[in-house]
């Protein structure tokens, strides 16, 4: 017998300004990072770009209207911040705040609980251009002074506020991978770059604390909890060491302000651990959240990888041509490999509902927080019948068996606050382009050809709606 979902469980979907809004120079909108990367010849799926992304600035209304319709009791999107601030710092844009102000009235006269992610990559290229954004030190005053203004401006009606979305993401494809921007492959610089994250992630939680006093705050980790690929010790090893690397070093310092030892031992050996200043462990500790927000899509599975000739680079598939990506690792450590037990979407991610309750399990024994699923959903194509309809149910079957996953774990103990589907709309994947659809509601737009950007209801719209109405019960 499965224990049910809490009565005030937050049902939600979600999203990020740059993947929705468009808009990208309107307004006295500031030029992002990501305005600036995606100009840059072959770094996206065929150029794509967020220039109009699906509209949602001009179109929110329409957006919140099929929210409600569906029965969202929880929307989580972001600010972007170079619409508050066009430089970064300086300048309040009033504009800027208005469109935010609008949106979370109209959310709220919806009965639909806002959650307002702080961070979701597109940092202000103005800061970029100045010290590096986060190389320097300095972000974590400008960040905390962007972050107070929107306490200020919205801590009176948003309750759930979400710090850093995948601290872990954006710095390894900007700094590990150069996938993301900056577009740099820098270790030792990926590690400082992190410190710096943390720590204006840590004082971004303290302000907080004086500024919306009743409201809850944590950031959003992407976690994918490790297997071993077999039971030979040094695979056990090269799991837990992947575990420890790959998100002990975010979650431990979110929560305790602490480095996983042996982690930090090997990075110091290494020579790339951070610079830490006096007075900087005092500061992470000061910033505990109120929950753990994750950012689930799926498990990872390691082996022990030699030292030498071991595999490092690997590929990931932004193709969406199923079997494309290759396995990466760091030599001594770790490497991944497929996990035969699972069956994968067409751009290689595994699908592992019983991995989500693992890994909430997980992070409720060593961290003891309450937890928001902050990202969850299936990235596929979708095809839209010349009658309207758009038949998901691969998407079904996926949220259905992941919903499951999650009334498990709240039946093994675990508080689980909210769960947040990605996405509500279609919208723009960093990488990928429109093809690699993730929305309850269709939206055509495309990479090229027509597109009128109207809204179509998917089959799972209607399927999530019912799951909300039963409160998870079916
Ligand atoms: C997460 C990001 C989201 C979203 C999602 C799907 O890592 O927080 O912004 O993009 O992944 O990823 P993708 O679009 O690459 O399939």
């Amino acid at each position: 017998n499965l224990k049910s979902f809490p009565k005030d469980f937050l049902w939600g979907a979600a999203s990020a300004a740059y993947q929705i809004e468009g808009a990208w120079n309107i307004d006295g909108k500031g030029i992002s990072n990501w305005d600036k990367f995606v100009r840059i010849p072959g770094k996206t799926f065929k150029g794509t770009n967020g220039d109009i992304a699906v509209d949602h600035y001009h179109r929110y209304k329409e957006d919140v209207q099929l929210m409600a319709e569906m029965g969202l009791k929880t929307y989580r999107f972001s600010v972007a911040w170079s619409r508050i601030f066009p430089n970064g710092k300086g300048e309040i844009n009033q504009k800027g705040l208005d469109f935010y102000n609008d949106l979370i009235n109209e959310l709220i006269e919806h009965h639909i609980e806002p959650i307002l992610t702080i961070y979701h990559w597109d940092l202000p290229q103005a800061l970029q251009d100045e010290y590096g954004g986060w190389e320097s030190r300095q972000i974590i005053k400008d960040f905390t002074n962007y972050c107070i203004t929107l306490y200020k401006a919205f801590g009176d009606r948003v309750k759930y506020w979400v710090s850093l979305n995948e601290q872990n993401v954006f710095t390894r494809l900007g700094y590990q991978t150069a996938m993301h921007p900056p577009g740099v492959k820098d270790d030792k610089l990926f590690y400082q770059v992190n410190h710096h994250a943390s720590l204006a992630n840590a004082a971004a939680i303290k302000a907080f604390r004086s500024h919306v006093p009743d409201g809850k705050i944590g950031p959003s980790f992407a976690y994918s909890p490790a297997y071993a690929a077999t039971s030979k010790p040094e695979d056990v090893l090269a799991a837990e060491n992947a575990e420890e690397l790959a998100s002990h070093w975010w979650m431990d310092v979110y929560t305790w302000g602490t480095y996983p030892q042996a982690a930090w031992n090997y990075l110091e050996r290494k020579g790339i651990a951070p610079e830490v200043e006096e007075g900087d462990l005092e500061l992470l500790k000061e910033g505990k959240p109120d929950f753990m927000g994750v950012n689930y899509y799926q498990t990872t599975t390691f082996e022990k990888n030699p030292l030498h000739g071991g595999t490092s680079e690997g590929h990931f598939n932004t193709s969406g041509e199923k079997g494309t990506s290759e396995d990466t690792g760091i030599p001594g450590l770790y490497k991944t490999v497929r996990n035969e037990n699972l069956n994968r979407t067409n751009w290689d991610w595994n699908i592992d509902p019983q991995g989500l309750r693992i890994g909430l399990r997980r992070i409720t024994n060593r961290y003891k927080l309450p937890i928001l699923i902050s990202e969850n959903g299936l990235g596929e194509y979708d095809k839209a019948e010349e009658d309207g309809s758009i038949n998901d149910d691969y998407r079904i079957e996926y949220i259905e068996s992941h919903v499951k996953s999650i009334q498990e774990a709240v039946t093994d103990g675990v508080e689980v606050i909210g769960y947040c589907v990605w996405s509500f709309t279609d919208l723009l994947s960093w990488l990928n382009g429109y093809k690699k659809r993730y929305g309850f509601v269709y939206v055509n737009q495309h990479e090229e050809g027509e597109h009128d950007l109207r809204r179509m209801k998917k089959k799972s719209f209607y399927w999530y709606k019912a799951v909300i109405e039963s409160n998870g019960e079916n």
